[in-house]
């Protein structure tokens, strides 16, 4: 499938629960929430491998991986950890997260491309799932 592209997200379900499961305090989850509400998702990709950058106006990320090999990146809370990008469906990267030190929730995300052409993020701490639905720019 194809990644690339320039993304604006259209929905999301879960998010500040998703920040609590992961003990983000009140102050701090009202500031991400509101500004995870308008990211900016570019992405690039080059076979197997994908470069995605999410900005936000208080946080952005910049992770590159290929998809069957480890990579560092962080958790939506910022705690550096090790994430292993695996093929679940054609269609679908699966990512198990292992935290670098300390201990918390188990997180992954995964990231699809739907038959319509939407791009549907999910991100898991433990049994909260947060979906975020992005349409081509
Ligand atoms: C702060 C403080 C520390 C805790 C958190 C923050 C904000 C995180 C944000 C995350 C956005 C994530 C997105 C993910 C994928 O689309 C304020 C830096 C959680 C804004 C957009
Ligand atoms: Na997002």
């Amino acid at each position: 499938p194809d990644f690339s592209g320039t993304w604006e997200m259209k929905s999301s379900e879960n998010f500040e629960e998703l920040l609590k499961k992961l003990n983000v305090n009140m102050m701090l989850r009202m500031i991400a929430v509101k500004a995870a509400a308008k990211p900016l998702v570019e992405i690039k990709q080059d076979g197997e491998t994908l470069n995605i950058k999410t900005s936000t106006t208080v946080r952005t990320t910049n992770i590159t991986f290929t998809v069957g090999q480890e990579f560092n990146e962080a958790t939506v809370d910022g705690r550096p950890c090790t994430s292993f990008p695996l093929w679940e469906t054609d269609n679908k990267i699966s990512c198990d997260q292992t935290l670098q030190k300390g201990e918390g929730p188990k997180t992954s995300w995964t990231r699809e491309i739907t038959n319509d052409g939407k791009l549907i993020l999910t991100m898991k701490a433990d049994d909260v799932i947060c979906t975020r639905v992005y349409e081509r720019q």
